[in-house]
């Protein structure tokens, strides 16, 4: 029995080759951004990997198989999709054996990209502890995926919608080792800042790529949290997000938003509240964490 994994051309060439891929997610195209940005953000993405010298490959499930890497038409058609499951670990098997129409998280992500031999996957933010958890018990099964799935994960920290200390005392619980680039602190997705000083800081791609083959050699189950920092022209200090995503915490809470619902709904929000200077953001840094996915990815196929 094998895993029904669809690979494009490109992909297969370059693994069968040995050559650099970067793993992409799916459901920031879908849930994450308004159209036309998440396919135009998708897009440049792709591009950037590619002159970084690595192959692409977003990950989506359709007709029945998981899909690793798109064409162009697919990743339009799925950036215009409006019935599409948003899948985690606990869905992927159902949309799967339904033939339904799925986008990924990091958690699927990561699973879909360890089938295919894929060891570093480029996103924006990662899901995390959401504040109020200790009433809601809202954590996000990415952070359970962290813990048991081989892929360096390249991310700008996780939102300030989240609880942010909650979320890395969780990871260091889980042993997944938290790697910030060139600086001690985590960054928070829009913010470089966070006030959280992280517990390990590698500046290099090749040190990255090092320590995720040292994990291999040890048989350390799961993966690597990168956090790279979001470049400053773009940024959003945490001073001036914080009180943004607060109001559009109170509102989600008022309107009984729950479950997978709530990241969307607070992006779209926070998108509103900041005249899309929150969008922008997100553009610039899951640029700029494509561009570091695949500087590691080339350090990982030399091995
Ligand atoms: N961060 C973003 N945009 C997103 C997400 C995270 O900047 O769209 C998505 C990712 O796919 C992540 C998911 O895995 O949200 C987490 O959802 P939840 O909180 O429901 O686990
Ligand atoms: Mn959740």
């Amino acid at each position: 029995m094998t895993a029904p994994l669809a690979l494009h051309p490109d992909v297969t060439e370059a693994l069968a080759a040995g050559r650099p891929v970067v793993a992409l997610e799916s459901t920031i195209i879908t849930h994450g951004m308004p159209y036309p940005q998440n396919v135009e953000t998708a897009r440049e993405v792709e591009a950037e990997v590619r002159a970084a010298g690595a192959v692409p490959a977003t990950i989506a499930v359709m007709d029945g198989r998981i899909r690793v890497g798109l064409s162009d038409a697919e990743l339009e058609r799925l950036a215009l999709a409006e019935e599409v499951m948003k899948l985690s670990r606990a869905d992927l098997a159902v949309c799967l054996a339904r033939g339904a129409f799925g986008s990924t998280t990091v958690a699927a992500t990561m699973i879909a990209a360890r089938l295919a031999g894929i060891g570093v996957f480029a996103t924006g933010g990662i899901g995390g502890v959401h504040r109020g958890a200790e009433r809601s018990f809202d954590v996000s099964a990415d952070l359970q995926e962290l813990a048991q799935t081989a892929v360096t994960v390249v991310s700008a920290g996780a939102k300030a919608i989240l609880d942010l200390p909650k979320t890395f005392e969780v990871l260091e619980t889980l042993g997944v080792p938290v790697i910030a680039v060139g600086q001690d602190e985590i960054p928070a997705f829009w913010s470089r800042h966070s006030g959280l000083r992280a517990p390990v800081r590698l500046d290099t791609a090749e040190e990255i790529a090092a320590s995720h083959l040292m994990r291999a050699r040890l048989g350390i189950p799961g993966g690597q949290l990168v956090v790279n920092p979001i470049p400053s022209e773009t940024e959003i200090p945490l001073d001036e997000i914080g009180a943004i995503v607060e109001r559009a915490i109170a509102t989600a809470e008022a309107q009984g938003v729950s479950a997978k619902a709530v990241t969307p709904f607070l992006l779209d929000l926070i998108f509103d509240l900041t005249d899309g200077r929150s969008l922008a953001a997100n553009r610039a840094l899951v640029l700029s964490n494509a561009r570091l996915a695949a500087a590691i990815a080339v350090a990982l196929a030399r091995g």
